[in-house]
């Protein structure tokens, strides 16, 4: 009998349609970005297996005091996949991957690539609550965790949701030493087996194909599914390099979410390794974790959110670790004042780069040879020549050039539409395909974006609109302040009034009059004056380390209600 050799032809989904619930880019759109070079029919496995050629022996990511090289990341990735199909894992399966910043994330994700099933990353700060969400939606077969990380037991919760969510089959566990009825990672990585190449040449994803699924960042609701193809997603990493300065002597520290946007393609990890750099783990941004890598790697650069700039620059561990090697710190994921970017060259000697991006695609940056008034005050210029704008006002027309409005987008790296959601594309999207960001912004006559608040981000006094962030940006000169979040309370009389939330500088107080007193003297409308000061040592903060504002309301109509000012 003729022994049947696997051939990836006959595997059944090697010509099948499009993932269901996937809003493909109509084919004029797919066509154009593949003739201008933007697509190119390249998936993540080929891009593994590129870089592991090309670089080898040089070290692709450090985590302590493992340093694993490109050829060791294929390897391992290999392996794991390998193992992945045999424990039945299909293309097109789901896979909730929910692991912190560890080098098996790389094994998963790009072992997961090369079998053509789908990661879905979530956020080691989700929850009962979103991880049920997302094994459900997602309909998953198989989760991905530490044991425990930070003091919470994450096969404990999943184990306590599996009964209820008959998908689930499969538990993948970082650790060599993993519970029965468990697998372990790096059992699987280290495990070579010797029909890698026949299974990974059974069934090769296309480009076109989905890849992955990042969640969308709101911080209402539980999170979208945001649906990323090889195509789209390739290009947005390969491009960031040229705007972030990124090659082959790049050492790029991950302190945020290993699997969140910013620290996956802005340029993150992806970027780096297609440039050949290295990807440093840390496990928290704070400069107790942070610093101490900075000096041991000779970290070039990092991604980070504006809070975390902030304890970085006022952290009195600064002048005891050398942070000489830092060329470049990008800040992003929410607006960054202009102070503090002035204060990142003289006292952490790099570049702010600033980032404002989107899950859903759509990426700016500053530039690094902008002049200052650029690099301080704006979120930047696109990613891509073929990235569409449109600022638009309540009307949905077009607003005159410098105005504010809602910034529409489209683009060869932004979806036209969430997975599975096609009520809530109806409304997020517009008919010719831009996606509703929600984002306020105005374009500088230098061309570049200042993201002025959130369409929603507003407070409503009767009527009267308050933008929260034009107070924060005001607030924020204040001596005495160190960070403020400006939110709506609710008010019997109004609907709602402004209360400023206020981290103090060290040793320093505020109170409202004075805090009135100093807006008054900024000459800004009294009713945007805050009615309510409340002093905090910190803020809330959501899974990917934003400020809650969600939380902040809800304390404070908590407190509202416990001192009988409201019902
Ligand atoms: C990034 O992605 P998400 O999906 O967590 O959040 C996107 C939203 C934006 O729509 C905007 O509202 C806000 O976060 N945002 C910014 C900002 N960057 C993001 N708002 C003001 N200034 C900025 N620089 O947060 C993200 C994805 C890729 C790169 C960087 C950030």
């Amino acid at each position: 009998m003729r022994k049947l050799r696997p051939d990836s032809r006959h595997h059944p989904l090697n010509s099948a349609a499009p993932l269901e619930g996937f809003v493909a880019w109509p084919p004029e759109f797919a066509e154009a970005y593949r003739r201008k070079g933007y697509w190119k029919g390249k998936t993540f496995g080929e891009s593994l297996d590129d870089w592991a050629t090309r670089y080898g022996e040089r070290i692709a990511v450090v985590s302590g005091d493992v340093r694993i090289s490109y050829r060791e990341l294929r390897e391992r990735a290999d392996n794991v996949a390998v193992s992945l199909a045999a424990l039945g894992i299909a293309p097109r399966d789901r896979v909730v991957m929910q692991l912190h910043n560890v080098p098996e994330f790389f094994y998963v994700a790009f072992a997961l690539f090369k079998i053509g099933a789908l990661p879905v990353m979530a956020l080691p700060a989700h929850r009962e609550t979103e991880i049920r969400h997302l094994i459900e939606f997602s309909e998953a077969v198989a989760y991905c965790s530490p044991l425990a990380f930070r003091g919470f037991d994450y096969v404990g919760m999943v184990r306590s949701i599996a009964p209820t969510t008959p998908t689930l089959k499969h538990i993948l566990v970082v650790g060599p030493d993993v519970p029965p009825g468990t697998v372990s990672i790096e059992a699987m990585a280290r495990r070579a087996p010797a029909n890698a190449a026949d299974v990974l040449s059974r069934y090769r994803p296309k480009a076109s194909d989905v890849a992955l699924f990042l969640l969308s960042g709101g911080t209402t609701g539980l999170p979208k599914l945001i649906a990323r193809t090889h195509d789209d997603y390739i290009y947005n990493f390969e491009s960031a390099p040229a705007v972030c300065g990124v090659n082959a002597d790049t050492v790029y520290l991950i302190a945020l979410p290993i699997s969140h946007n910013f620290p996956l393609v802005a340029p993150g990890s992806l970027g780096t390794f297609s440039a050949g750099g290295k990807v440093v783990l840390a496990s928290s941004p704070s400069p107790e974790a942070a610093f101490p890598v900075v000096e041991r790697e000779r970290v070039t650069m990092t991604g980070q959110v504006p809070a975390v700039t902030i304890q970085w620059l006022d952290s009195p561990l600064r002048g005891k670790y050398d942070l000489s090697s830092l060329k470049v710190l990008q800040v992003g994921g929410s607006r960054l004042n202009a102070e503090v970017a002035r204060r990142v060259k003289p006292l952490l000697g790099a570049t702010v780069q600033q980032v404002f991006g989107m899950a859903e695609g759509f990426v700016c940056y500053t530039r690094l040879d902008d002049p200052e008034e650029v690099l301080f005050n704006t979120q930047g210029r696109p990613l891509s020549p073929d990235d569409e704008i449109l600022v638009v006002g309540w009307d949905g027309k077009p607003v005159a050039p410098g105005e504010r409005g809602e910034l529409l987008t489209r683009g060869p790296y932004t979806i036209r539409g969430y997975y599975k959601a096609p009520e809530h594309n109806a409304l997020a999207f517009t008919p010719d395909g831009f996606y509703r960001t929600g984002d306020v912004v105005c374009l500088t006559p230098s061309g570049n974006i200042s993201v002025e608040g959130r369409v929603k981000d507003l407070i409503n006094r009767g009527g009267e609109k308050i933008a929260a962030e034009e107070l924060e940006n005001l607030i924020v000169g204040h001596p005495s302040v160190q960070n403020v979040a400006v939110i709506a309370m609710p008010d019997p009389a109004l609907g709602e009034k402004i209360c400023a939330c206020v981290i103090p500088r060290p040793g320093q107080s505020l109170d409202l009059e004075a805090l009135r007193a100093f807006l008054d003297a900024a000459k800004i409308a009294r009713f945007k004056l805050p009615e309510r000061l409340e002093l905090v040592e910190t803020f809330p903060l959501t899974s990917v380390g934003k400020i809650s504002k969600k939380s902040l309301r809800e304390d404070i109509a908590a407190k509202l209600r416990a001192e009988g000012k409201i019902p």
